[in-house]
This record gives structure tokens, C-alpha cells and sequence, in this order.
């Protein structure tokens, strides 16, 4: 269902396939790793400086291990296994805590409000990330409307990875319309109507495409689909 997308990324640069050195096949259902983003987000925002080189030691002969040099050399990302920070885990799949470290660091956003938005992030190496990321608006939390906490342990869902893409892209409007029944009442209903009127999305089950399956873990067939129609022309 992504192949369009899927060939985009190809064409751009910003995906090569999930069985190197062959390449001939991109996997589109698994589940977003690590390496994965990396790649992604290096591709996506054209970073080229590797700072010489060999950052971590647990992607040595990766496919990744370049973009993964280039992501830490960026700053956007540094490493899996603090304080020490020599291992960056490229076949885990992506948290919600290091989505929003991913997004602090790439978008440039600074301003904490005054730390602690969230209870269930104290003491986590991503607390700062994530609270910049509420305070920049991005990401509210994962239990509303109380919005204490923030789930950082969780895997990104569809669901999710549309309110961080509304709000990090900064996609306003008023009445977007009713697309999806599969969303009626979810919380973020409003926010996946904005991202298929800005054409980001457009469903999870072509070519009906009358549901969105919010609750879905984010697959590199969706993120290639996400990036493609947030970031090219
Ligand atoms: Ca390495
Ligand atoms: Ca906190
Ligand atoms: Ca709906």
C-alpha cells in the first residue's frame, strides 16, 4: 500500500531497503528500530558530517553505522546505554522517550518551562528531552485529560506519531471533517484529520480508506509514507 511512497523515499535517497547488500526488499510492515530512524532522519534532514567515524561500538559493519555517526555527530542522537554511551541498540524499536529526544534535538527546541511535566519520567535520561517537547507544545502526554504522564517506555503508535507530526509541522485548521470511523472519540481524532487534510495520511486500509488504526504501531511502510508527504515536494 506504500509502494509509491516507498520508491520516493528510494529516489530521494532516503531509504534503501531492509535486506542489504541486495536491497530488493523494504519490509513495510516491521516495526521502526533505532538504526531505522537514523537513517530516516539523517536522510530526511541531509545530515553529512560522520566526525570521523565509529561513534558506537554495537553497529560496527551495520548498514546504519554511517547515518548512525552522522545522527550523533548532528547531536540529535547519543547512544543507548548511559553515562557511558559507547552502544546506540539499532534493532530496538523506537520509544516514545526516544522519539521525543529524536525531535528535541533535531528541532531545536530548548525551553523545558521549568522541567517536570510528567511524573512517570523522573529520573529518566529522557526527562529534559520530553519536557521540552511539552513545553514546546509537541506532546502533551499519555493519559488524558489528566496528562500527568508521559509513557516513555511505550512504542510509538499511528495515533501518536500524528499529534507529534500536527504539532512539530505546525498544521492548524478548523473543520477538517470526519475521515475515519475507526478514530470517533479517540484523542486524537482532531489531530488525524489535520494530518490527512495536509496530506500526510490518507487511512490504514486502502482503497476504502475509511479507518486509520490510531492504535497501530508505526511501521517503516508508515514512516516512509509520514516522511514522504511532510517533507516532499
Ligand atoms: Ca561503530
Ligand atoms: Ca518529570
Ligand atoms: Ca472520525
Amino acid at each position: 500500500m506504500f509502494e509509491a511512497d516507498i520508491e520516493w523515499l528510494a529516489s530521494s535517497g532516503i531509504t534503501k531497503g531492509c535486506n542489504p547488500p541486495k536491497n530488493d526488499r523494504f519490509c513495510p510492515d516491521d516495526y521502526v528500530t533505532r538504526g531505522q530512524m537514523a537513517a530516516f532522519l539523517v536522510r530526511a534532514l541531509s545530515y553529512t558530517d560522520d566526525g570521523g567515524g565509529n561513534k558506537f561500538v554495537d553497529d560496527n559493519g551495520s548498514v546504519f553505522e554511517g547515518d548512525i555517526d552522522r545522527l550523533a555527530t548532528a547531536g540529535v542522537t547519543r547512544g543507548c546505554n548511559p553515562p557511558k554511551n559507547d552502544r546506540f541498540c539499532p534493532d530496538e524499536r523506537v520509544t516514545r522517550g526516544q522519539m521525543a529526544a529524536f525531535l528535541v534535538r533535531a528541532l531545536g527546541y530548548t525551553d523545558d518551562g521549568g522541567g517536570n511535566e510528567f511524573v512517570d519520567d523522573n529520573g529518566t535520561v529522557f526527562e529534559g528531552d520530553i519536557d521540552r517537547l511539552a513545553t514546546a507544545g509537541v506532546t502533551r502526554g499519555c493519559n488524558p485529560p489528566r496528562n500527568d504522564r508521559f509513557c516513555p517506555n511505550d512504542y510509538v503508535t499511528r495515533g501518536q506519531m500524528a499529534a507529534f507530526l500536527v504539532r512539530a509541522l505546525d498544521l492548524t485548521g478548523s473543520d477538517a471533517g470526519d475521515r475515519f470511523g475507526d478514530d470517533d472519540g479517540h484523542v486524537f481524532e482532531s489531530d488525524i484529520e489535520l494530518l490527512a487534510a495536509a496530506g500526510v495520511t490518507r487511512g490504514c486500509n486502502p482503497p476504502k480508506n475509511d479507518r486509520f488504526c490510531p492504535d497501530d504501531y508505526v511501521t517503516r511502510g508508515q514512516m516512509a509514507a509520514f516522511l514522504h508527504r511532510a517533507l516532499g515536494e
